[in-house]
């Protein structure tokens, strides 16, 4: 017999007349509640320079970019002939001394600088390296964590970058803070070569996908999901994704990941909708967006019932659809407000379609750092909204004549900030499938 009569509550109750108390303690336990955040570009300190850290790089980070060079016209050519230095100080004159530094991107430099003690008003760039200069990493790091209350991050690793995997291949040293996801774009993304590079590395392999290159390629994949530990497999991908169609990636996907992915019991993460270097130029920069569709998740939820699957998309456009097919498959889970999504606008407008179609099932935000302090303003700033949304639907729920109780706020937040990500990568995929 289930247990129906008894709630689960205790603590400070909340009902209808409560709501403004309501909302001050949704804000103080969502800030207080530590986050993982389940996809960055952070490293941990084994990696060396692949971790960036310091206000150069935060200001150098390719949001900047993108906006210092529309901002000013420069030359391409002429940016990228100056040091980090040089640029990060252009980007500083650009964005915040010759104009006021309100887009997203600018406002998480100043929340980072804020948040760090450092001196605001003087707006002086030196004053802030020279802060950047006195730090010891590893505190710094800590201090960081602190700062932006991480309890945890999942790194980004892709065995292809030939820059990472001498690292893996020296069993660096693990950071219990720092996680590992097993990247995999240029399996899915560019087959002729990702081929050569395993051939390379001794797997039998060849370009046709006969039975042993897809043996093969399982090894490859079984191999660094144990030799990094990873949380996951993810790979972002193209908004003209279909699943299934004529090409290598449905076949890899079908014959490789979906099984490896099974046997490991790990979940398979889908970024759906980039458009990689519209505008070359820019580099890291001059990747843009395009609405994708939502018949690829659908199809490969259901053919894969006992496959995890971890879906972001990057499209506005396509939020809705992906809330709808989420209601419809246990083994998906939605997560973050991915990159051009990253803004309060549409964070917020996310975060109140998923509360109000999927409830506590999904993990709202990822910070996607690429640089250290950035998970500083990511947290600081989504918190604020996620905060505001849910307090607004416990807000409708108490005005429907709910009663909620203070630990119930902590079990919502601790879920929504970590919990649900954990608990699907842990368990079973969800329905029919297991
Ligand atoms: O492919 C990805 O993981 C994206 O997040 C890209 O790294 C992108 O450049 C980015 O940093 N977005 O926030
Ligand atoms: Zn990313």
């Amino acid at each position: 017999m289930t247990q129906t009569a008894a709630h689960a509550g205790a603590g400070q109750a909340y009902a209808e007349g409560g709501v403004e108390a309501m909302r001050e303690a949704v804000a103080r336990i969502v800030n207080e509640t530590p986050v993982t955040d389940l996809h960055t570009h952070l490293y941990a300190p084994a990696f060396g320079d692949l971790l960036l850290w310091g206000v150069d790089e935060v200001l150098i980070y390719h949001y900047l970019i993108a906006e210092a060079m529309r901002a000013s016209g420069l030359p391409y050519g002429d940016f990228w002939a100056m040091s980090k230095e040089e640029q990060a100080a252009f980007i500083w004159r650009t964005l915040f001394i010759e104009r006021t530094p309100y887009s997203e991107a600018c406002r998480g430099v100043v929340t980072v600088l804020k948040r760090l003690g450092l001196n605001i008003e003087a707006r002086d760039l030196e004053s802030y390296r020279a802060y950047f200069r006195e730090q010891d990493l590893g505190k710094h790091i800590d201090a960081v964590f602190k700062a932006a209350n991480l309890e945890s991050a999942v790194m980004t690793n892709d065995p292809f970058d030939s820059n990472e995997r001498p690292v893996w291949e020296r069993e660096a040293a693990g950071d219990p803070r720092f996680h590992a996801a097993l990247r995999i774009d240029p399996l899915l993304n560019d087959w002729t070569n990702a081929c050569g590079m395993l051939q390379d590395w001794g797997y039998d392999t060849a370009a046709d996908l006969g039975p042993k290159t897809l043996a093969e390629t399982r090894r490859f994949l079984s191999g660094w999901l144990e030799r990094m530990n990873a949380l996951y497999m993810a790979v972002s991908l193209p908004p003209d994704f279909a699943f299934p169609d004529e090409s290598a990636r449905t076949i890899l996907i079908r014959e490789c990941i979906a099984p490896v992915a099974e046997e490991h019991n790990v979940p398979f993460a889908l970024m759906i909708g980039v458009k990689r270097a519209v505008n070359p130029a820019l580099k890291l920069a001059g990747d843009g967006v395009g609405v994708a569709d939502i018949q690829a998740v659908e199809n490969l939820c259901a053919k894969f019932p006992a496959t995890k699957f971890m879906v972001t998309m990057l499209a506005r456009e396509n939020q809705h659809g992906l809330c709808v097919t989420a209601r419809k498959f246990p083994n998906l889970f939605l997560f973050g407000c991915w990159w051009f999504l990253n803004n309060p606008s549409l964070i917020e407008e996310m975060t109140r379609m998923r509360f109000e179609l999927l409830g506590p099932s999904v993990a709202p935000q990822h910070s996607d750092a690429r640089v250290l302090e950035q998970v500083i303003y990511k947290w600081d700033h989504s918190r604020a909204i996620i905060a505001k949304v849910l307090a607004d639907k416990y807000a409708d729920l108490l005005h429907a004549g709910w009663t909620l109780y203070e630990d119930e706020i902590r079990r919502d937040a601790r879920m929504l900030l970590g919990g649900n990500f954990w608990d699907f990568v842990k368990g079973r995929a969800g329905g029919a499938g297991s």
